[in-house]
């Protein structure tokens, strides 16, 4: 009997967007494999509720490991799966970071966009199986047109970026060459409570919580005049899922078509607690000072520098800003956000508040708690 339940393959299953496609495929009835890194430690966080016992039979949640680095491990695997698609999410994310690495940035997010190409071509599943890439927003760079749509020229402005603009072309030339259904989803910043917590959204929401419970006395941000299109990642992974589904292989646009700095994501952060930021200074003197409080928990900080700006974030390179036109995916595949800034900056503040009263209850009992805030 043909069984009609789809199997797809998922690199970088542990990282944010992985977690939240792993749920939505499952609800969707496929089988769900992931890549995962061997690490010292757990980093398998995201997808603990997901997690089943690999002694029970007929699991549809089942992890590899692998690295993007290891062409022989993700051809063995593919091999062995067979999956219907393939949903490429793994990568050395972090922009700054990129600049640190720039080789292995490359070799991960460029070169494995190929390994996997490659696999499917080598195994000759051209026809069987589908490949998603997650190229960004950081394509676009150096601004040379808003919004920036499917036609808006590439203009990378990091390691990070330069490896994903192979990535990008990389999976156009063998949807060309070879007649495979592969896609790029060209996705603009989105975020959610379990977004790393080294990007800036988490960190403000993160950094606020911990001020308003008094564990943290200020946070320390790098360029705050960056403009950025968040969404959140809950809207994003369902359009991953639709890029796969459709008529044709196509590379698409998803963004929410706002955009905002990240002095209005602090300021918006902090009202989420009944805190007004009255702003001061400029450049790296900025400073962030507690204006009113409304909230009596928290009027202890009325009259503190709470920002200050920390020339190391900035970046040797910035992306100053973006905004996405996503007309696209909304009228080729009906595809619409459920959250706008607002909804997403309270979802990411409920979720830090409960996650730091929890690190205030051990701080409390005289245990440690995490104090690392890069
Ligand atoms: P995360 O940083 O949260 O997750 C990245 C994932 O990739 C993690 O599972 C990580 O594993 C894994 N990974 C990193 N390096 C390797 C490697 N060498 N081999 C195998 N796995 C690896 O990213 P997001 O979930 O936010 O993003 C998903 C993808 O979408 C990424 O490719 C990102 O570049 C891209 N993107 C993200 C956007 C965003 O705003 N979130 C926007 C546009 C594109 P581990 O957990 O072990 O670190
Ligand atoms: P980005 O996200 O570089 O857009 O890449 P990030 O949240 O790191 O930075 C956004 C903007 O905020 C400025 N910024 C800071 N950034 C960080 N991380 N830390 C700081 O302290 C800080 N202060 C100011 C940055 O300079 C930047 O302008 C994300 C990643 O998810 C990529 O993988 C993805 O491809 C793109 O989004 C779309």
């Amino acid at each position: 009997m043909i069984s009609l339940q789809k199997t797809a393959f998922i690199t970088g299953v542990t990282g944010q967007d992985g977690a939240y496609l792993s749920e939505f495929l499952l609800k969707k009835g496929y089988i769900v494999h992931g890549l995962k890194r061997r690490t010292s430690s757990f980093n398998t966080d995201r997808i603990d509720h997901l997690y089943q016992d690999p002694h029970v039979e007929n699991r549809n949640f089942i992890l590899h490991y692998g690295d993007m680095t290891d062409s022989t491990n993700l051809t063995r695997l593919i091999q062995e799966i067979k999956p219907d698609e393939i949903y490429n999410l793994a990568a050395m994310s972090h922009v700054a970071v990129s600049f640190e690495t720039p080789e292995y940035t490359g070799n991960a997010d460029g070169l494995g966009t190929l390994r996997l190409l490659e696999a499917i071509r080598f195994l000759g599943l051209e026809k069987k199986t589908r490949i998603y890439q997650a190229s960004t927003s950081e394509l676009y760079g150096k601004v040379q047109e808003v919004p920036q749509s499917e036609t808006t020229p590439f203009y990378p402005r990091s390691p990070y970026a330069v490896a994903k603009m192979y990535a990008f072309w990389i999976t156009v030339n063998y949807r060309e060459a070879y007649g495979m259904y592969a896609c790029n989803g060209i996705l603009f910043n989105h975020e959610s409570p379990i977004r790393g917590e080294t990007f800036v959204t988490r960190k403000i929401t993160r950094a606020t919580s911990r001020i308003a419970l008094g564990l943290q006395d200020k946070l320390y941000l790098g360029n705050l005049d960056a403009k950025r299109d968040w969404g959140h990642a809950k809207d994003y992974i369902r359009m991953m899922w639709m890029i796969l589904q459709a008529d044709e292989p196509e590379d698409w646009v998803i963004a929410t078509g706002t955009t905002t700095p990240v002095r209005e994501f602090v300021r918006m952060s902090f009202a989420e607690v009944g805190i007004e930021l009255e702003f001061i200074g400029e450049g790296v003197d900025e400073k962030g000072y507690v204006k009113t409080c409304n909230n009596p928990d928290y009027q202890v900080l009325i009259g503190k520098e709470v920002l200050a700006v920390d020339a190391k974030y900035f970046r040797p390179t910035e992306v100053d800003l973006l905004i996405g036109d996503p007309t696209k995916a909304k009228t080729k595949l009906g595809w619409e956000c459920q959250y706008d800034l607002a909804a997403l900056v309270k979802d990411m503040m409920q979720s830090d508040l409960t996650l730091m009263c929890k690190d205030q209850y051990l701080k409390e009992g005289g245990y440690a708690t995490l104090n690392y805030f890069e």
